[in-house]
Parts: C-alpha cells; structure tokens; sequence
C-alpha cells in the first residue's frame, strides 16, 4: 500500500454519513498509528444539501453519481439507503476499490449474494458495517466466551427496542417499504442481533442452523410527509425468532419499532454453563458478569486501560459513547486496508447474517420451522 494519504469517498451523508465522518476525524487524535486518509468526495442527490454537508464532514468535494467515484477513490463508503447497497458496492469492487457497506449488506439475499460474488472476485477488503462488534464491553464478553469462563453455551437472547413508528401519523419512508428496504425491524434492527450473537458465541456453537420466525405489521399505511397521501407499510414493525445453533444452543431473538418506552435499547445476553453476561447499549460501558458458584451479577465497568480499545481515551472511569464504536470500527476497517488482512465483519459474514433474516422471513410465511 503507497504512503499517500488513503482518499475517501462517501455515498450518503445524513445519519450514518456524520457517524463515519466524525470516526474519521477522531482517528489522527485518539488512533495515531492508524493510515493517514482524505475525505475526498460526498455523493449524494441534492446539491444544496451535499454542499452543506460537503463542509460539515469536512469533504474537499461532492458528487452527484456515484458511477463517477467508485474507481477514482481508494476507499469507497456505501451509507446510502438499503435500496443502495448493491450496485454502488459490486461497481466499486469491481473496480478494485476497498468497501464498507453499512448494514444490513442488502434488501435481499440475492442482493446480498451479488456483493459476495464481487468480493469474491475481488482483492479489496470488504467489509459491512455492524458497528456494535466494536463497544469494548462486548470484546471483554466475547474473550470470557471463548476463553471457556461461560462453560458450554446453551442460551443466547437478544433483543432490540425503539419506539419511533408507534405513532400511526409517523411518515412513511423507505424504511417501511419491502422492495427499497427489504424489512422493518427485521432487516435494521435484528440484523445486529443475529450478527452480535455469530460474534459472540460463533465459535462455540457452530452457525444458525434452523429458525422459526413471526413478523408483524401493526400499522398499515402511513401518510407521505408534505402531502394527503398515505403510503402502505409493506414491512414489519416487530419481529421474534427462536434459532438452533449447530451445537444444539438455542437462540431467542427480537426487534420492535413500537416498544413505547425505548428509544435504542439493544441488548443481549449469553448463557453458559459455568457463567453468564448481559450487555445493554444503554449502559455500553459495563457488562454484567455472573460467575459459577456467585450469587447473581457482577457490574463490571468496562474502561481499564487493557480493556478493548479503552487506552486510546481516557483514563478509568472515563466512559465512552456509541460514536466511539464506530471509531473503532473504522481504525479496524482502515488497518486492514492498509495491511490488505482481512476485515471482521465482511461482506461473506453479512451474507450469512442476510440467510438467517431470509429463513426467519420464510418461517413465518409457512409457520413452521425452516433450515438455513
Ligand atoms: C434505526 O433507526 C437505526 O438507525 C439503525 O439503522 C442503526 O443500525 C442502529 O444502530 C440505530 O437505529
């Protein structure tokens, strides 16, 4: 890899967009060993917008074709809408060019199936942006899984709560749409979930093998924001799932946009037979630990210096927030660029992810249970 400076471009600039430039300007601080890179090039469709934001992230220009950018950046960021996961990502690994898609990696499997080819065929990294893999306290939970201080794992339950479509005058948007997001809480929210348990307990209990799955919409049709329309909502609001790992582990999973009273509440658990944790987003700094032969659990506060990533902030006791996850996410993704080792998780890790939210989806069409 040259010493130049690695250019950067972005496809998308809203949510995700901030996120990933703020990770990007926090890496020569607090992550000075990691590649020097230039924000070249914002793309996206509103001028006026991408001009703002162009100066806001700190970008040196915008674009409004991502076909014009894919081969001219050496490292390409698709944080546009599901709907656009695929083709800006299989054009720019086509040319060579290093990818991180956000999650989920497509509205589809075949979708997702398109971007695993190219990557295939690819020498760039490729990588899908589950960024909860990077909070320290789950790094620590996974060292004590796989270093058999949980014992044999039989229980994985995750869960993850927002409440911002419980109310029926809540626009409509892409998110509610099949063809454009492929799913509703499913394909945003439980995608994390299924790829945090592969994480975490993976390696212990061999992959998904079986699901059993129940989706729900609870509210229709929604009204098209700055009109008298209204829209039909063609995805789930909520969505359970019961999966068997290779192993015989049971998972228990969940995701709802209508939990009133929960605003971005991600939690997981791991059962074992000498221990257990419990990890919620909400207080990301700790992880509750219980041990064999305790009573109950122990809060660890997850902020020494020799806890994952915790040394490049601030000294014990300093907590961290959920932007750091992504600073970490990208010192990770952009090292690997650099080294050309591979990246975790990739394009093939989130194409497995995709098969499950598929066989969940195919469960409940035929209420029964369907193997992966
Ligand atoms: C949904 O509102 C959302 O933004 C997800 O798309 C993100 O992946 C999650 O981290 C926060 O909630």
């Amino acid at each position: 890899m040259s010493e130049d400076p690695l250019s950067v471009g972005f496809l998308g600039y809203r949510f995700m967009g901030k996120a990933h430039a703020n990770a990007l300007a926090r890496l020569p601080m607090f992550f000075p060993d990691a590649p020097e890179i230039e924000r070249d090039v914002l793309v996206g469709t509103d001028e006026d917008a991408l001009e703002e934001a162009t100066d806001q992230l700190g970008f040196a220009r915008y674009a409004t074709d991502w076909e014009e950018v894919v081969d001219e950046v050496d490292v390409f960021y698709n944080l546009g809408p599901n709907f656009l996961h695929v083709e800006p990502t299989v054009a720019a690994l086509k040319a060579g060019t290093h990818v991180l898609c956000e999650k989920p990696l497509a509205p589809t499997t075949e979708g997702a199936e398109k971007v695993a080819q190219a990557a295939r065929e690819s020498d760039a990294v490729a990588g899908c942006a589950f960024n909860y893999r990077f909070v320290p306290a789950i790094r620590y939970a996974r060292n004590l899984i796989q270093s058999g201080q949980l014992g044999e794992i039989h229980q994985v339950r995750g869960r993850y709560m927002q409440d911002w479509l419980v109310d029926p005058e809540a626009p409509w948007s892409w998110r509610n749409d099949e063809e454009l997001a492929g799913s509703g809480a499913l394909g945003d929210l439980g995608a994390h979930t299924v790829d945090l348990a592969n994480f975490l307990v993976g390696e212990q209990t061999g992959p998904m093998d079986r699901v059993s799955g129940h989706l729900q919409t609870f509210v229709e049709e929604r009204p098209v924001e700055g009109s008298d329309e209204t829209k039909p909502v063609t995805v789930d609001d909520a969505y359970s799932a019961q999966v068997e790992f290779e192993n015989g582990a049971m998972g228990t999973f969940e995701a709802s946009r209508f939990a009133t009273g929960h605003k971005n509440d991600h939690t997981i658990a791991v059962h074992g037979s000498k221990g257990s944790v419990k990890f919620s987003l909400e207080r990301l700094n700790e992880l509750e630990v219980h041990r064999e032969g305790s009573r109950g659990y122990e809060t660890v506060l997850v902020t020494d210096p020799d806890d994952p990533y915790v040394d490049h902030w601030w000294p014990p006791g300093h907590v961290i927030g959920w932007e750091h996850t992504f600073v970490h996410e990208n010192f990770e993704f952009l090292s690997s660029v650099a080294s050309g080792t591979d990246f975790h998780p990739s394009v093939q890790d989130a194409l497995g992810v995709q098969r499950i939210l598929d066989a969940i989806e195919r469960s409940d069409e035929s209420s029964e249970w369907v193997d992966v």
